[in-house]
């Protein structure tokens, strides 16, 4: 049998056949990755955790639908009763979207709620993780986690650690404008993980369009055949994962003044709550959707939609670059 291998730290990724046994993939999915077919993973800590119902299952369900209408296979990622889920049905989706305590795993949870058989969303590390081993290599999120900038100073998402690691395009609209955005894309260059700017010189900060200095990729890029062509030949030189960052659709971006505001307010409320570790994220951004009555809420759903559009893009033109 003929085999296309992608290297990465040791890793092989087979893309025609031989998914692990322990990963349950969707007919859908399977069928489409064996032909060939574009597929986008798509996560589900911001179901569960970043966006509040019934806002949640709308956005996966526009989002599933954006890849659909851009021509490729959707593949929502978690885990259900500890079954890593490559696929999940609209029932589940729903399931996951409603349930209060979905554990929010990364990439170091995982074997955890497999052996206790827990629920969880997965991160953007544990949704790569997965996409990985299912033999997906395009991943539509809203915003990549990176260095915080208040509390713990190594509170460092393990996002970023994964895509050091693991060959997946992650499509995003750059990291959380919550974040150390400078130390993040910092921690990003030490990695090796190209940070793509989609027909912009300028890192997109997830809500906020007008971050001041503008921050720099390191490469920009005009079209998705171009991001195919970049991530195919970073991969080949062994490579791992690489981010494509595109801005918030401007209608419902926030201006960076306003945004700040809540963000330091926020960052001061979770402080005061003596909130830490994986509950950090999800906090700030429910109390900066609360201070901005919806408006940050309205922009995440928007980005995340459009980042799943320009993913099943890029991987239709990724089809195209097998070997
Ligand atoms: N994008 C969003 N909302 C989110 C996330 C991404 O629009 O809630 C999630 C992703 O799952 C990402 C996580 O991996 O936030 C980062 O969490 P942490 O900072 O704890 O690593
Ligand atoms: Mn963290």
């Amino acid at each position: 049998m003929r085999t296309f291998c992608f290297r990465s730290g040791g890793q092989k990724l087979n893309t025609t056949q031989e998914k692990p046994e322990w990963l349950v993939i969707s007919e859908e999915v399977r069928t489409a990755l064996a032909a060939g077919r574009p597929v986008v993973a798509l996560e589900s800590t911001l179901i569960a955790h970043g966006l509040p119902w019934p806002v949640n299952v709308e956005t996966a369900r526009e989002s599933e639908t954006a890849v659909r209408s851009a021509g490729a296979v959707p593949a929502t990622i978690a885990v259900l009763n500890g079954v890593p889920l490559v696929g999940l049905s609209d029932a589940q989706l729903e399931d996951l979207a409603r349930l209060p305590n979905v554990r929010k795993a990364s990439r170091r949870d995982l074997g955890a709620v497999v052996a206790l058989k827990q629920h969880a969303a997965t991160t953007v590390s544990a949704t790569m993780t997965l996409a990985h081993a299912a033999g997906i290599r395009v991943f539509a999120t809203g915003g990549l986690g990176g260095a915080h900038r208040e509390g713990e100073p190594f509170d460092i998402s393990a996002d970023l650690a994964e895509l050091a690691r693991t060959p997946v395009l992650v499509v995003c609209a750059g990291a959380k404008s919550i974040l150390h955005l400078p130390r993040t894309l910092e921690i990003l260059e030490t990695f090796g993980v190209p940070v793509v700017g989609y027909r912009t010189d300028a890192f997109s900060t997830f809500y906020v369009r007008d971050h001041v200095p503008p921050l720099p990729v390191s490469v920009r890029v005009e079209s998705p055949h171009e991001t195919a062509a970049l991530f195919a030949a970073h991969v080949r030189m062994g490579g791992a994962g690489a981010v494509l960052a595109q801005p918030c659709p401007v209608d419902v971006a926030v201006p960076a003044a306003e945004f700040d505001a809540w963000r330091s307010e926020a960052e001061k409320a979770a402080i005061a709550a003596n909130v830490t570790g994986a509950k950090v994220t999800p906090f700030l951004l429910a109390r900066i959707a609360e201070l901005s009555a919806g408006r940050t809420l309205a922009a995440n759903r928007a980005l995340i939609v459009a980042n799943a559009r320009l993913a099943a893009e890029v991987a239709g033109a990724l089809a195209g670059f097998r070997a």
